[in-house]
């Protein structure tokens, strides 16, 4: 599930499920971690807006595609998007990498939170040598994104000196052509705005016994248009332990628009983390008054004839509609609220990133099956 994607219309209708689920009062939600969900938008990206490039790396790997050229960071708000371009394709098909090579590449954004080389993880040394870097880091926080034989294969948050547990995992990214791009919380990895940190990057992948491409380091400050943000926060005021809507923002990335909701419990949950009582089947809209009007459009200031009690109501033009039913999918759309029954887009895709609450295992994804001593 990633966002290289351009959205396809669709001209059918796969049917709205209704719009809403009565809930219960009276279910405690102690211990419960919360969980994100975020989509993007993507209509003729442009990566060189997404991000400021910073470290710029030569030509060195065997491989055709995957050997790091630029690296770049920016932020929006609170998130910090990484960026790299590379030689070929990003997240090449199996067709696109050649026979020799293996179609398994690991991108990796080093990030030296405190800006001390003599803390965390150092990449002056990899497994007994020397990288020989010359401006190396001590990170504190690795961001992964893992691609293996055409598809996803581990998209993570961890701490390098404690790689078996992710922080954060399935974090939103767009491949696209020789680009990657993250999107990731400061919060999860423990920046504040206004403060320093150095970044780098490497890509280890399984082609050319294992090679890796090292990158030299750049420091940059938490900084960026906090306005570019926009959020809204949210009460726990639902029955269900997941599916309450805590948080939700909105940015653009290049040509994009990143829609992010945060909610109790978890956002898409499988069947068996829903409560036995409750019913896993949640439909999750934006709405969009995209002409920032709320005399035009389908007012959100009562509902079936009820009125909600928002103090600031909105007309909508446009409603962002994920839905999840019985742990999958269920309807995943953009459509005119005065025009429920036209999908404008269809099958957009999202992502849903998780809080990790305990002990979490990259065992067996991502570079986990990696041989053995490969973790250093
Ligand atoms: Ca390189
Ligand atoms: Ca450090
Ligand atoms: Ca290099
Ligand atoms: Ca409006």
């Amino acid at each position: 599930m990633n966002l290289h994607f351009l959205p396809h219309m669709s001209p059918h209708h796969g049917g709205l499920p209704p719009h809403r689920n009565t809930p219960a009062p009276g279910i405690p939600r102690g211990g419960l971690t919360h969980a994100a969900l975020a989509l993007g938008l993507a209509c003729g990206m442009s990566q060189a807006a997404a991000a400021v490039q910073l470290i710029t790396d030569p030509k060195e790997m065997a491989d055709s595609s995957g050997d790091i050229r630029t690296v770049g960071a920016t932020v929006r708000g609170d998130f910090l998007i990484l960026s790299l371009t590379v030689d070929g394709v990003a997240a090449p098909s199996v067709e696109q990498t050649p026979e020799s090579m293996a179609n398994r590449y690991y991108y990796h954004w080093l990030l030296d939170t405190d800006n001390n080389p003599a803390t965390g993880r150092s990449n002056a040394e990899y497994e007994g040598n020397p990288t020989g870097l010359s401006r190396p880091v001590g990170s504190e926080r690795v961001v992964m994104v893992g691609w293996r034989d055409g598809k996803p294969n581990g998209v993570e948050v961890y701490d390098p000196l404690n790689e078996d547990q992710a922080i954060l995992s399935g974090i939103p990214f767009l491949a696209s052509g020789n680009s990657v791009t993250a999107v990731v919380p400061l919060s999860a990895l423990g920046l504040a705005r206004g403060q320093t940190f150095a970044l780098s990057a490497f890509q280890e992948g399984a082609s050319d016994g294992w090679a890796v491409d090292w990158v030299e380091s750049a420091t940059l400050t938490v900084d960026g248009p906090p306005g570019s943000v926009a959020a809204v926060s949210d009460p726990a005021d639902l029955g269900d332990s997941s599916g309450d809507i805590r948080n939700i923002q909105a940015f653009s990335l290049g040509d994009q628009v990143v829609f992010w909701m945060t909610v109790q419990g978890i956002a898409a949950p499988s069947v068996v983390n829903t409560p036995e009582e409750k019913v896993n089947r949640y439909y999750y809209h934006w709405l969009l008054d995209t002409d920032n009007n709320p005399a035009t459009g389908r007012s959100n200031a009562e509902y079936e004839g009820n009125p909600t009690g928002l103090a600031r109501p909105v007309g909508s033009e446009r409603v962002l509609m994920v839905g999840w039913r019985d742990g999958k999918p269920n309807g995943v759309e953009l459509y005119d609220p005065l025009d429920e029954d036209t999908a404008l887009l269809s099958n957009f895709p999202f992502h849903r990133a998780h809080v990790r609450p305990g002990r979490g295992t990259r065992s067996g994804r991502g570079r986990g099956s990696l041989p053995g001593g490969r973790l250093g």
